[in-house]
């Protein structure tokens, strides 16, 4: 276990479907650093982290000190040069720029399929809107209903039709995705990571790991991928149902939508 008992306890502020917060979780259970996931409540937390660390983000990590950090990539550079031993990035420059290149991609470029997949079909909003409802905003004092439409209209202005994916863009945007996973699958039966003799920083970011193993992999909850349709563990340890999913259906009958 990587020694980081002056931090503790880090407390991630997150949400438990929230892919950057999965990216956060997978990279301590992978270096084996001991963390606490906290739900984010809304709307008092977003004064909170306003106020902490100039912006609203998710997810945020405080240390025992009471520092606050946010932004997954500079996080995990943080504890990577302050606890190299074992660390994930390769020491040698070439390999170490080929990772970050590649942790970067993935973490900026393919945030806009996994945020089509998840809010522009009826089935995926209907599921994080119910989801998110239910863990970020319990002490909201409206229906259900007008909390999950809020979160619909808001998710999706902001990282759907809202971030350019209009209706004559959503055919690139699933052929794009379509394709790296063609490109993915043929890296992948070959080996177990995307390159290098051990798992780069790609490893944890799980929009593109989701696709190929379990949603929350060491949460007890394997496999529970929205597009698998199939069980997992949300909030409190309590079973969570995901919608029969499209998504997997529609790529295994060769359809992209
Ligand atoms: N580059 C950031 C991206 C994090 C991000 O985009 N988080 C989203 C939600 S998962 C967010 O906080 N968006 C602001 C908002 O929705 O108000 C990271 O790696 O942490």
């Amino acid at each position: 276990m990587t020694d980081t008992s002056p931090l503790q306890p880090i407390v991630l502020h997150g949400s438990t479907i929230s892919y950057f917060t999965g990216k956060m979780e997978n990279y301590f259970r992978v270096r084996d650093i001991p963390y606490e996931l906290h739900s984010m409540q809304f709307p008092g937390d977003r004064k909170k982290l306003e106020k902490a660390l100039g912006l609203m983000q998710m997810p945020a990590l405080q240390l025992a000190d009471g520092r606050w950090m946010t932004d997954t990539t500079k996080i995990i550079q943080w504890f990577e040069a302050s606890y190299p031993q074992n660390g994930l990035v390769p020491d040698d420059p070439v390999q170490r720029f080929v990772c970050l290149l590649l942790e970067d991609w993935a973490d900026e470029w393919w945030w806009r399929p996994a945020m089509h997949y998840r809010w522009h079909y009826p089935e995926g909003a209907h599921f994080a809107s119910r989801h998110l409802a239910a863990e970020l905003m319990p002490q909201v004092p409206v229906p259900g209903a007008i909390k999950r439409l809020m979160l619909r209209t808001r998710q999706r202005a902001g990282y759907t039709t809202g971030d350019g994916i209009t209706a004559e863009s959503v055919a690139g945007v699933e052929t794009m995705f379509l394709r790296l996973l063609g490109q993915l699958q043929a890296i992948f039966s070959d080996r177990p990571f995307v390159c290098f003799w051990r798992p780069p920083l790609t490893r944890g970011y799980r929009p593109v790991r989701a696709l190929f193993s379990a949603f929350r992999p060491g949460s007890g909850a394997s496999g529970d991928h929205p597009a698998t349709g199939t069980r997992g563990t949300g909030v409190g340890g309590a079973a969570v149902e995901y919608p029969h999913g499209s998504m997997h259906r529609r790529m295994a009958a060769g359809h992209p939508r």
